[in-house]
């Protein structure tokens, strides 16, 4: 049983303002996993103010003292992977692999990128007689969710402190342990006091006093669309920039030359992989629609082969994220087959032989029409949906037709069809071919948010650009 009481403000272990603690489910045991000290407005105000003391210093520390600091954290981020993993098992129920492997390896990922990206950035250059100059925006308040707890918490807090902000993070109130462990290396790795600081607790109480706060610069948010809405309101009335990574509906166009088993098969495994909680998750499947009856074939054999089950042994996929979440996934894969989609593999209910936790059935429907629920609303659950196109300009066509725009997937032989269909694509990131860059920018168009984060890109929502006029006339 954890127990996390206290925060991390002004480069100290401190108690929280009130005594109000919360509790932490496993959702693979259904069983409270540990208790975490219930921040408030109180706390939110004191890691501002220490933010705010400790910004002048660091927005003027050069980029050696940044990329030293950043290098420790990864020395004291890999000697603590285990400790994450474990947390991170613990609090969404992911499996050992999953955890200890991918999740945790992101969070590496974007720390040695957000390095290599200091190492070069222009923060400074002469344009004619200008001097354009990139400036720390100030505090910054940083609310993270629950479904890559770790990766999302590394892509807000590295380019922040790269580019000279300082900061107070709020991560999800279902899975605050890994934030913990996370402070607890910013803490060994020695940041200076009040650069980085932790208040637990839930969106109402601590996240809406920071989206509120007259004293901070800048929201980076990733979560759902309700939230982000809320929080782009609440932070109006102080002109703060918001930057908001919310969901998606993702179309994946396997063209009629792909390596249709392949990249079918494929296309079903990255759609379960985290139980299907990933924002970008490859949920709505096109295929040409006189091969539905071989792509049923492929993606029922695919999710045949996605084992779900304990976390700690080798399921390929844990439990969804809590009980709301269970049920929310239920009744939309219930809307699937009301609304007479196709069921390939999956369906409602708990998978056999699991009573206990919050586990799907690994679900495909077919034949689905994009006007139908399935096909439109974000289920953040192990669930696809295979719809079928006539012609690419089709393809392209059903893919835009949604209310998101986060990420896009396009598999296929001809690179030159399959680059025409991914610029095509009304989406922040396009993969071609499973093509992956921690450099790429990742972010939303429409409701999928807006901003962009990742490598050099996820350096900009951090920095005010300013022009010196006059300073170096000829
Ligand atoms: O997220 P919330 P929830 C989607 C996904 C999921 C749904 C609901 O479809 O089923 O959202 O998830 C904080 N002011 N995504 O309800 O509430 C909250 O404490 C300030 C997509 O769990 O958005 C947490 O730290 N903060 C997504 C964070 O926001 C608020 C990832 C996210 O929680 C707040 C997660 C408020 N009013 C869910 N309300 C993605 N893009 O990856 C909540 N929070």
């Amino acid at each position: 049983m954890r127990e996390y009481l206290k925060f991390y403000i002004d480069g100290q272990w401190v108690d929280a303002a009130q005594s109000q603690t919360f509790d932490v489910v496993n959702p693979a045991t259904e069983q409270v996993a540990g208790r975490v000290a219930l921040g408030s407005a109180a706390d939110v105000d004191r890691a501002v103010a220490a933010a705010r003391r400790a910004f002048p210093a660091w927005a003027a520390s050069d980029r050696q003292e940044r990329l030293d600091l950043l290098r420790r954290i990864l020395d004291a981020y890999q000697r603590r992977i285990g400790d994450l993993g474990n947390a991170l098992t613990e609090e969404m129920g992911a499996p050992r692999e999953l955890a200890n492997g991918f999740q945790v390896n992101l969070g590496i990922g974007h720390l040695t990128t957000t390095i290599d990206v200091l190492e070069k950035f222009v923060f400074e250059e002469q344009r004619g007689a200008t001097r354009i100059v990139k400036d720390p925006i100030g505090v910054c308040g940083l609310i993270t969710p629950w479904n890559w707890p770790i990766s999302l918490i590394a892509v807000k807090v590295f380019p922040a402190l790269a580019t000279g902000c300082t900061m107070v993070l709020k991560p999800s109130e279902q899975s605050p342990f890994s934030g913990q462990v996370f402070a607890e290396i910013l803490d060994e790795a020695g940041v200076p006091a009040g650069v980085f600081n932790l208040v637990q607790g839930d969106g109402p109480g601590v996240g809406r006093a920071l989206s509120g706060h007259p004293d901070v610069d800048l929201i980076s948010f990733t979560g759902s669309t309700r939230a982000g809405i809320d929080i782009a309101a609440n932070a109006a009335s102080g002109v703060k920039r918001v930057s908001q990574e919310l969901g998606g509906k993702s179309p994946n166009i396997v063209l009629d030359d792909a390596d249709f088993a392949a990249n079918v098969g494929k296309g079903v495994g990255t759609m379960m992989l985290n139980s299907g909680q990933t924002c970008s998750a490859p949920s709505r499947m096109l295929v040409p629609s006189e091969r539905m009856e071989e792509a049923i074939g492929v993606a029922r054999e695919a999710a045949a082969q996605v084992t779900v089950g304990d976390p700690q042994g080798d399921s390929a996929i844990g439990p969804v994220v809590s009980g709301a979440q269970f049920e929310k996934v239920q009744a939309l894969i219930q809307k699937g087959i009301d609304e007479g989609a196709t069921l390939v593999a999956g369906g409602t209910g708990r998978p056999d032989g699991l009573g206990t936790g919050y586990f799907v059935k690994p679900t495909v429907f077919a034949d689905v029409k994009n006007d139908m629920t399935i096909a439109r609303e974000e289920i953040f659950g192990p669930v696809l949906t295979i719809l079928g196109y006539d012609s690419v300009d089709h393809a392209v066509e059903i893919a835009n037709d949604t209310e998101y725009g986060l990420a896009g997937f396009v598999a296929g032989a001809d690179l030159d069809e399959a680059r025409s269909v991914a610029l095509r694509i009304r989406a922040g990131s396009v993969a071609i071919n499973d093509a992956f860059d921690f450099s790429a920018p990742f972010g939303g168009y429409k409701k999928s948010g807006n901003g962009r984060e990742w490598g050099e890109f996820g350096f900009d929502d951090f920095l005010e650009i300013k022009g010196v006029l006059g300073y170096s006339p000829e």
